[in-house]
C-alpha cells in the first residue's frame, strides 16, 4: 500500500535488557515535531476514523498489542503492532482506525508536524472525494 511501510528499529540488547533508539531523519524518514502516546484504551474501543492531508507519522506499540486498519478507496489492510522494535509509517491520505488494544497497551506516535486540526479529514465520504480528486490530479 502506497504511503504505508513497516520500519525496523534498532535494538541494543544485553544482559541489562533492551534499548531502542529513534532519531529523526535517521531511523525514521522525517524530523520529529511532536510525540504523543495512547494508553488505557478499553478493548472494545475503536479510535482514529480519519485521514491526514500532509502529516507523516510512525506508530510504535511499545507495550502490548493493537491492530491498525489502513484504508483507501482502492485498498485496505490490517497491521498488528505487537513489537516495540517495529514502527508503522503512515503517510498522507490513508484512513486509519486503531482497535483491539490489549490490556495495558501503549501506542507511541512520532509525528512530522505540530498538532493541526485542519490537517484532519474525519468524514469518510469527504475523504473519499478528496482522495479521488487528488488521484485525478486536480
Ligand atoms: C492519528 C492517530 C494514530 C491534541 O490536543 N494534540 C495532539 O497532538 C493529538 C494527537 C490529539 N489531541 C487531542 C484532540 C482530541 O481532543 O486529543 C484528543 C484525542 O485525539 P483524537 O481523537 O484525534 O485521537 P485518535 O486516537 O483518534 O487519533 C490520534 C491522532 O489524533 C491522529 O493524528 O493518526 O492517533
Amino acid at each position: 500500500m502506497k504511503n504505508v511501510k513497516m520500519i525496523p528499529l534498532d535494538v541494543h540488547s544485553d544482559s541489562y535488557g533492551k534499548l531502542t533508539p529513534i532519531e529523526g531523519r535517521e531511523s525514521i524518514p522525517f524530523d520529529i515535531q511532536r510525540v504523543y502516546y495512547i494508553y488505557e484504551v478499553d478493548q472494545d474501543v475503536r479510535r482514529g476514523f480519519h485521514s491526514h492531508k500532509n502529516l507523516e507519522q510512525v506508530l510504535i506499540c511499545v507495550h502490548g498489542s493493537v491492530k491498525i486498519l489502513l484504508k483507501t478507496p482502492d485498498e485496505e489492510k490490517t497491521v498488528v503492532l505487537d513489537n516495540p522494535s517495529q514502527g508503522l509509517y503512515i503517510g498522507p491520505d490513508i484512513w486509519r482506525e486503531m482497535y483491539d488494544f490489549s490490556c495495558g497497551a501503549v501506542l507511541l506516535v512520532l509525528a512530522s508536524e505540530h498538532y493541526d486540526v485542519s490537517d484532519y479529514i474525519r468524514d469518510y465520504q469527504q475523504y473519499d472525494a478528496y482522495y479521488q480528486k487528488k488521484k485525478r490530479g486536480n
